[in-house]
């Protein structure tokens, strides 16, 4: 018997066919001259395409797409600048490990290095910020290529991969062949860790006097929050989570000391400086973690577990290094503590620790201070988080609000928590709010932008509205650039340099260009102002109640608010500040 002849396709349906494949149900892009083959095809597919206004908000939107589902998200773009205007996303998803594959067209493969008309050298651009690319030029590759990207982006630790084909590619003719096995011989991720690191650890875990678990994205990534929590209360011993992390275990449990770094709390920070040994988990010792290296946690020891061997020891030595996937390494570290108290009674004792770290927590829980005229933005984002609960997701852009997001709202599941945490990319918000409304509408999700952030992407209102993806956005207006402004407050004598945006109300000297309420109506969506804290609750109310839109609201805030506590930018840990020249009051004699 012979077999029958393949059914000879274009490389664009043999791409349309590797993505159906894959379990691709949702892809972001905007169509071109290098990509068109592909759209022909993708028209009849099952495949949701959605037409974003900027490849920047295509890629965001992969971002929270994946953040939000778990699953790979997709964005499409034409070669040159289509896509060079995925570059910050690819970037953003790079500094902060989130699993999205982009589909470039290329030009043709006979023209490639002649400067052909909307030509560029997308793989050697974005070559420093994938975790790994291709070019096709040959569409019997195309499957292969789209199932290798898959793997690579979902597998080890997350990140961006792209796929640019090029034109000829995409239209001459082939045959799909899906690939039975995956030729990546280099590419082997750890996921189980070596059982003599794990001992070492346990080991470590109980001879410590004042352990910390510091939990980084890698265990929301790892899906590990439940075996976390199983460590923690085994264990009882406290927790931090860091920007990235902020949901993996919940706020609510009493072992959570908040978040740690530049704007976290007293006591996560307090805790890690006085801290003997720091059980790293999926973290990687950022500096807006850590402060001034040197002075970070100075006589802790650390486990340091992460999936990517790149990260351990990168910034701070580790004495036991686990290599592995957050939730095996977790999982493991129970059975080993488990087995060592069992067989060998050893176990940690950590109360004078917990309730010296308790104490900060109590002595120095968030707060801030209500301005005498105006509304707070703090409360703002505490009572958008009381009335939409714990089940909403929400979605930062960088900045002022962004801080008071991660410090006021109430996290207790993860993935609830979506923002631009490595590259603190401005505009990242209302388009990842939309992927993840696209990934999950049944979920209400909100963006908290600030005034400057949501100038950048708010075109995606269109798509929004057009594609029946009705998100929040809540804009933090404080009329100003504020985190900028607030440093120039701090160190820079309060001159305010090419900080006013002026979208504030004439009563403080604004123009309100853009009126953010007219914005979102052209937009075709509604929008509310709210001013007074009298009236807030109805405006969130009202806001919650309308689902068939996309909602703006014009938080008109009072704009010298400041983000408290604040390690300033290359100094100690050890010199944080509760407010303006106030450091916290230790009374280390407690511990
Ligand atoms: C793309 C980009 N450009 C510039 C910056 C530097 N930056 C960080 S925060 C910030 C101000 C953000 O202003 P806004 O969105 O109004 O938020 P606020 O701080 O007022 O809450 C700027 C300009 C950045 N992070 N990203």
């Amino acid at each position: 018997m012979t077999e029958p002849p393949a059914e000879i396709i274009t490389g664009a349906q043999s791409l349309v066919r590797a993505l159906e494949r894959v379990g691709v149900d949702t892809i972001f892009g905007i169509p071109g001259g290098a990509i068109l083959p592909a759209y022909d095809p993708l028209f009849d597919s099952s495949i949701r395409h959605v037409l974003v206004r900027h490849e920047q908000g295509a890629g965001h939107a992969a971002e929270g797409y994946a953040m939000e589902t778990g699953k790979v998200g997709v964005c499409m773009a034409t070669s040159g600048p289509g896509a060079t205007n995925l570059v910050t996303a690819i970037a953003d998803a790079y500094l902060d490990s989130v699993p999205i594959v982009a589909i470039t067209g290329q030009v043709a493969s006979g023209v490639i290095g002649s400067d052909a008309f909307q030509e560029a050298d997308i793989r050697g651009i974005t070559m420093p910020i994938t975790k790994h690319s291709f070019l096709v030029t040959d569409p019997a590759d195309i499957p292969s290529a789209i199932a290798e990207a898959f793997h690579i982006a979902s597998t080890g630790r997350p990140g961006p991969v792209l796929v640019d084909i090029s034109k000829d590619a995409l239209q001459g003719p082939t045959s799909f062949r899906w690939p039975h096995e995956l030729a990546l011989p280099g590419y082997r991720p750890t996921s189980r860790p070596h059982n003599k690191q794990i001992r070492e650890a346990a080991k470590l875990i109980a001879e410590a006097r004042k352990p910390v678990l510091y939990v980084g994205g890698g265990v929301i990534k790892a899906n590990a929050a439940a075996e976390l929590k199983v460590l923690a209360e085994l264990t009882q011993i406290p927790v931090v989570t860091t920007l990235m992390a902020r949901g993996a275990f919940p706020d609510s449990h009493e072992l959570n000391l908040g978040m740690p770094g530049m704007h976290g709390t007293v006591a996560a920070v307090g805790a890690l400086q006085r801290s003997d040994l720091l059980i790293t988990l999926g973290a990687r010792f950022d500096d807006r973690v850590t402060g001034n290296l040197e002075s970070f946690a100075p006589n802790a020891k650390v486990v340091h577990a992460d999936i990517d061997p790149a990260e351990i020891s990168k910034n701070r030595t580790a004495d036991v290094p686990i290599v592995g996937d957050a939730r095996e390494v977790i999982a493991d570290l129970v059975r080993a503590l488990q087995k060592q108290a069992e067989e060998d009674a050893l176990v940690g004792e950590y109360s004078a620790w917990r309730s010296f770290v308790q104490g900060l927590k109590s002595r120095f829980a968030p707060s801030y201070d209500k301005p005498a005229e105006g509304l707070a933005p703090q409360t703002v984002v505490e009572r958008i988080s009381a009335l939409s609960g714990p089940d909403a997701t929400y979605v930062a852009g960088v900045g002022q609000h962004q801080m008071w997001s991660a410090q006021f709202i109430d996290f207790e599941r993860p993935r609830q928590w979506l923002n631009s945490g490595g590259a603190g990319t401005m505009g990242y918000a209302v388009p990842a709010a939309m992927g993840a409304k696209a990934g999950a509408p049944d979920r209400v999700v909100w963006a908290i932008d600030g005034d400057g952030c949501f100038q950048m992407t708010n075109q995606e209102l269109a798509t929004c509205a057009l594609e029946g993806i009705p998100v929040k956005i809540a804009v933090i207006n404080n009329s100003s650039l504020g985190m900028v402004r607030q440093w120039q407050t701090l160190f820079y004598e309060g001159r305010y340099s090419n900080t006013d945006l002026s979208t504030g109300p004439e009563s403080i000297g604004a123009r309100r260009i853009p009126d953010f309420v007219k914005l979102a109506e052209a937009y075709g969506c509604v929008g509310l102002r709210c001013e007074s804290e009298d009236d807030l609750d109805d405006v969130i109310a009202k806001a919650l109640s309308i689902n068939d839109v996309p909602v703006v609201i014009d938080f008109v805030v009072e704009r010298d608010a400041m983000v408290w506590p604040m390690v300033a930018a290359g100094t100690s840990n050890d010199d944080i500040k509760i407010a303006r020249d106030l450091a916290p009051d230790w009374e280390e004699d407690d511990l």
